[in-house]
């Protein structure tokens, strides 16, 4: 389209002296000139000045339309998730992966995925409680573009990849990598994604892991089938119920009761829907939380007789009528189970999210794990889905910067492109370092959750056949497991924050339009207002910050404590030892600031109470996430200048850095325009 810039001149004073005539006319490029007669000191000259260019005025159709700015395949685009894929993984995943990750990059962005991501924002879910003679339905509607997400998200393997397993300790970087793509697009089906993912787990370690024999362990066995399917039309998602009105962060209150009723003479037929059969415990009791209410099944939390919380399985439908094995299976009748819905949440963000309010009278369940130890079951599902939380908040982060890009390669401000404006892409790269610093610290904890996961140490040698190049940052044995520990509340925490203020300045970097809202398929791609919505979420649930802080401190004082700052020790003097022999320049040049800060940090950790640890909670969380993933930018700075420039500048946050001879400040200038456009870019710039 084309661009009519208005240009208007006016004439003051001193330029024109005392005005003693003008006469207007319009010269052949269309500007208005006035011919001034004018007398300055008693000489009097004619002269020529431009007073306005004349162009047919704007309307609505006509004047000046900016060309909206294009995405491109985040796979490629984005400087990040590239290195990430590049430092976890060894060669030969690479590429046998590259191009179903390549593929699902086109097709998030393709029409007919953001008509339902635009369907399922324009329509978020209703409850319709009663039918019209007046009898409780609870019928839950969802749109058909968050339908359709969900299944494309279940067929695609968002869950699945992590337990088919097939690239052993690489599994999950695999599945994290495909879910931060399919996140800004995708309408928040990850959160029903999340909890199956955290519930699979759970009832895996029951299952799979716990191989003995109990009529329970059919059930789980059967649902695990279901949450771990790619077929959507079998394939289950799962509820997490935790949350009641006394609280979200404290559990310990929590006012749902269950009571043992095997045997008791309840009038409710006896199977799932899936035809197994209903468990022996009775819940009862109200959440006050649940997301992804059209759940198949949801593990949930409840008090037993004794006053201990217990953790407990249950299938949110039943068979009312009929049989499954019927030769005509829609006579089959289903109702909740002991399930009502009291009203949907109305929330800031996450909207296409069916969130409710649930009261919950004699559900049928099974108990999960032993009687008093719920909030341990629970936190399996706890430590997945913040790990979830933590690809979302760089998935969301991530679209929000591709759209900023795009606009600043499409946008002029005083005849120059965007992204030729100085100022303008200083903030950007400043926030492009951040991306990147946190990014590279999420996929370094899903390689610690791969490697975690794998039962047999055999298939965690496929690192050493196959040489990937961060072999040596992520350890194998029981290392991984209390880094895993450690380090998820923390990445949980760090990367909420940063994503929401970095959203907000990706909103910032569009100027108005960035503020705008629409649920157009074809806005929808673009709009950061909804990326931004959705994030504030990030920071609240499966823990608050202040949460999370306080799990870090009571991992780091508790009773695995001393082993935990072993591992981290360990990690840290292997790696950083090799710097001072390896001298890459920007492993010398941060070496000592990285030095510094651990040894401060393990000095206070160590020496302080976890009273007093607790209060300056944050500040010990932040400070150990700079270290992480100051560590691992380093350790990438060799693949290229922008990898080094992002490390030195991460590094410098936290004190300037000695390097020999300092960049001048157009050095600098072009290096900001690297770290944010990549290098292709800069040979579009020039042109
Ligand atoms: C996406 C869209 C969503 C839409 C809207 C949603 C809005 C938000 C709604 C919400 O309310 S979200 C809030 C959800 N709540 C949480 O995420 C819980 C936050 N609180 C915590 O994580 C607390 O740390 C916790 C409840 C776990 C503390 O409970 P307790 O009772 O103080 O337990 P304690 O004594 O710390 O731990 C009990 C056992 O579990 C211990 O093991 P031992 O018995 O062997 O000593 C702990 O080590 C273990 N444990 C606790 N947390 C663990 C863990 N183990 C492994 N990993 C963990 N993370």
């Amino acid at each position: 389209m084309a661009h009519h810039a208005q240009h208007r001149w006016t004439l003051d004073a001193h330029e024109v002296g005392m005005l003693w005539e003008a006469a207007f006319h319009v010269n052949e490029s269309h500007v208005v000139m006035a011919k001034v007669r004018q007398q300055t000191s008693g000489v009097k000259t004619t002269r020529d000045l431009p007073v306005a260019r004349l162009t047919s005025p704007s309307s609505s159709t006509a004047g000046f339309f900016q060309n909206p700015p294009k995405l491109r395949n985040q796979f490629f685009e984005d400087a990040a998730l590239q290195r990430a894929f590049s430092l976890f993984l060894p060669n030969d995943v690479k590429s046998s992966i590259s191009n179903d990750l390549s593929t699902f990059g086109t097709t998030v962005l393709e029409q007919k995925v953001l008509v339902w991501t635009a369907d399922a924002e324009a329509h978020p879910p209703r409850l319709e409680a009663w039918d019209i003679w007046g009898q409780r339905q609870d019928r839950l509607v969802t749109s058909e573009g968050w339908r359709n997400l969900e299944a494309l998200g279940i067929s695609e393997g968002i869950v699945a990849i992590a337990y088919e397993n097939r690239y052993n300790e690489y599994s999950r970087l695999y599945q994290f990598l495909k879910y931060h793509i399919w996140t800004g697009s995708c309408a928040y089906v990850t959160c029903p994604s999340a909890m199956t993912d955290g519930a699979a787990k759970l009832l895996s370690r029951h299952t799979v892991v716990d191989t003995s024999l109990s009529p329970d362990k059919e059930v789980f066995r059967a649902a695990y089938d279901r949450l771990i399917s790619r077929d959507p039309s079998k394939a289950w998602t799962s509820g997490q119920w935790m949350t009641e009105r006394v609280g979200g962060s404290d559990v310990r209150n929590t006012e749902t009761l269950a009571t043992y009723a095997r045997g008791s003479k309840s009038k409710v037929t006896k199977t799932d829907a899936d035809g197994a059969p209903l468990g022996p415990w009775l819940i009862n009791g109200f959440k006050w939380f649940s997301s992804a209410t059209d759940a198949n099944m949801a593990i949930l939390l409840a008090k037993t007789p004794d006053g201990g919380i217990s953790a407990f399985y249950a299938p949110t439908q039943r068979i009312v009528s009929g049989k499954l094995e019927a030769e005509d299976s829609s006579l089959v009748t289903t109702k909740l189970n002991g399930i009502t819905i009291q009203r949907l949440k109305s929330k800031l963000g996450t909207r296409p999210l069916p969130t409710a309010e649930l009261s919950l009278t004699n559900t049928r369940a099974y108990m999960l794990g032993n009687p008093g130890q719920g909030v341990k079951e629970i936190s399996t599902i706890l430590n997945i889905t913040r790990i979830h939380n933590a690809v979302t908040a760089c998935g969301l982060w991530g679209r929000g910067l591709a759209i900023s890009r795009a606009f600043a390669r499409v946008r002029s401000v005083r005849g120059r492109a965007l992204m030729d404006l100085q100022p303008h892409v200083r903030t950007m790269a400043k926030e492009h370092v951040e991306y990147r610093a946190y990014t590279l610290m999420t996929f370094f904890v899903v390689a610690l959750l791969g490697v975690s996961e794998q039962a047999s140490p055999k298939s965690c040698q496929h690192s050493q056949k196959t040489g990937s190049s961060a072999a040596h940052l992520v350890p194998s044995g029981p290392a991984v497991v209390l880094l895993l520990r450690v380090l998820t509340p923390v990445l949980k925490a760090l990367t909420a924050k940063a994503a929401i203020a970095g959203l907000a300045e990706c909103m910032e970097s569009l100027g108005g339009v960035g503020y705008l809202d629409s649920s157009s398929p074809l806005d929808i791609g673009t709009i950061i207002a909804r990326l931004y919505r959705d994030a504030n979420v990030l920071s609240i649930w499966e823990g608050t910050t202040d949460v999370m802080a306080d799990d870090t401190i009571r991992v780091l004082k508790g009773k695995e404590g001393q082993d935990v700052m072993a591992a981290l020790g360990q990690w840290v003097d292997t790696i950083v030892d090799k710097w001072g022999i390896a001298k890459s320049f920007a492993s010398e040049a941060c070496c000592d600031n990285v030095s510094q800060l651990w040894r401060r940090w393990t000095t206070e950790v160590r020496g302080k109470d976890a009273e007093e640890l607790l209060v300056r909670g944050r500040t010990v969380m932040e400070d150990l996430g700079w270290l992480v993933s100051a560590i691992l930018l380093v350790e990438d700075a060799d693949a290229d200048d922008v990898s080094s420039a992002v490390a030195l500048r991460w590094v410098s946050k936290k004190g300037d850095v000695k390097r020999k001879g300092q960049l001048t400040w157009t050095e600098e200038v072009g290096l900001d325009r690297k770290i944010v456009f990549g290098e292709s870019d800069m040979a579009v710039a020039k042109l």
